[in-house]
């Protein structure tokens, strides 16, 4: 069966609500240098919103970094520094680039105003600011940036979703499925090595017919974990299906990946499995097929990850616990 949007979580991609968070009032930065304009600026806002104050442009920018602003408010004047300047550091900061900025103009401030909004500044309001416009603009701001932050959240999760095995935290086989090609092409044109295991638990099914299939899950996770304390950064370790993994190693000669396979096949070996059933420790093996891309002629990885499941297929059969290349 073909996966879905809605196996992924993508359907409930627009449903983010710019809701309240939970009734938390949202945070404004204020950035006014001027105590006075400040106070007749904030002072409807008093009741709604949270507001903090940015005393000069450099303390206001330092501030909005550190802190979790819903909308900031610029001031169109400073002593001695280009609100323009203001603006674009907000813009450019990775804390700060997707937080509302309203910039606060004076009457003859129609320059300012257009070089602001074409910096990407989200508003603009003219002193004196009438209240129930500001807390309108104010509130369309809040209510957008929470729309979209929820949104961020939804494709972040639903990427994590169509990647990520849930059970174990290692990538999928779709998502090695599709950079394993990328994978391959890479180093075939680089000419470097590229190596691939493939571990499959041995009588898994007996692990679960005699502890139960929870128990089953604690091994399949632990399992995971060694395979993540046995790879480096650059390899990719994946949950290939119910319990067996595939490791794609790069740069690795086919007598390396082997090495590996047995470190690993050792140490699942020797060190007996814990599961939170109580069950005690359980003994695990498994088996490992290894295979490199040769080169010379043009194998892809379809026929690499096929070489590595009958090198897997001849440890089985030659009797499991035991690593073939
Ligand atoms: P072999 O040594 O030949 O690999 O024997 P095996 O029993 O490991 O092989 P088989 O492929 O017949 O069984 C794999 C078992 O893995 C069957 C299935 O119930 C179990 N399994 C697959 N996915 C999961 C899972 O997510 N959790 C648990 N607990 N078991 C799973
Ligand atoms: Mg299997
Ligand atoms: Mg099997
Ligand atoms: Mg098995």
């Amino acid at each position: 069966r073909a996966v879905t949007a809605r196996d992924i979580g993508l359907d409930k991609l627009f449903d983010a609500d710019g809701g309240d968070e939970g009734g938390k009032k949202p945070e404004v930065l204020v950035i006014e240098e001027r105590q006075s304009s400040f106070d007749s600026l904030v002072r409807p806002m008093r009741r709604e919103f949270s507001v903090s104050r940015g005393e000069d442009p450099q303390a206001g920018v330092f501030t909005a970094v550190e802190g979790d602003f819903d909308c900031i408010f610029v001031a169109s004047r400073y002593e001695n520094f280009d609100a323009l300047r203001v603006c674009s550091q907000l813009r450019s900061l990775d804390r700060t680039r997707f937080v509302p900025v309203i910039l606060v103009a004076d009457a003859d401030d129609d320059e300012l105003v257009g070089r602001a909004l074409e910096l990407g500044v989200n508003d603009y309001i003219v002193r004196p600011a009438d209240p129930n416009e500001l807390i309108a603009r104010l509130r369309t701001q809040v209510r957008r940036k929470r729309y979209h932050d929820g949104l961020r959240a939804n494709i972040a999760q639903s990427i994590e979703l169509a990647v990520i095995d849930g059970l174990t935290g290692l990538y999928n086989r779709r998502y090695l499925e599709t950079h394993l090609e990328t994978l391959v092409a890479r180093a075939r044109s680089r000419e470097r090595n590229l190596s691939l295991l493939i571990t499959d638990i041995d009588r898994f099914k007996t692990v679960n017919d005699t502890y139960g299939h929870d128990a089953g899950d604690d091994v399949l996770r632990e399992f995971a974990r060694r395979l993540r304390d046995n790879v480096r950064g650059m390899d990719l370790a994946c949950r290939y299906g119910g319990e067996e993994f595939v490791i794609v190693m790069p740069d690795t000669s086919a007598e390396v990946a082997a090495d590996i396979g047995e470190r690993l096949r050792e140490q699942i070996e020797r060190d007996a499995f814990l599961v939170a059933n109580g069950a005690d420790s359980l003994p695990v093996t498994v088996s490992v097929g290894v295979a490199t891309l040769s080169r010379d002629g043009d194998e892809d990885a379809r026929a690499l990850v096929k070489r590595a499941d009958e090198a897997l297929y001849e440890a089985k059969a030659a009797g499991r616990n035991r690593v073939v290349s």
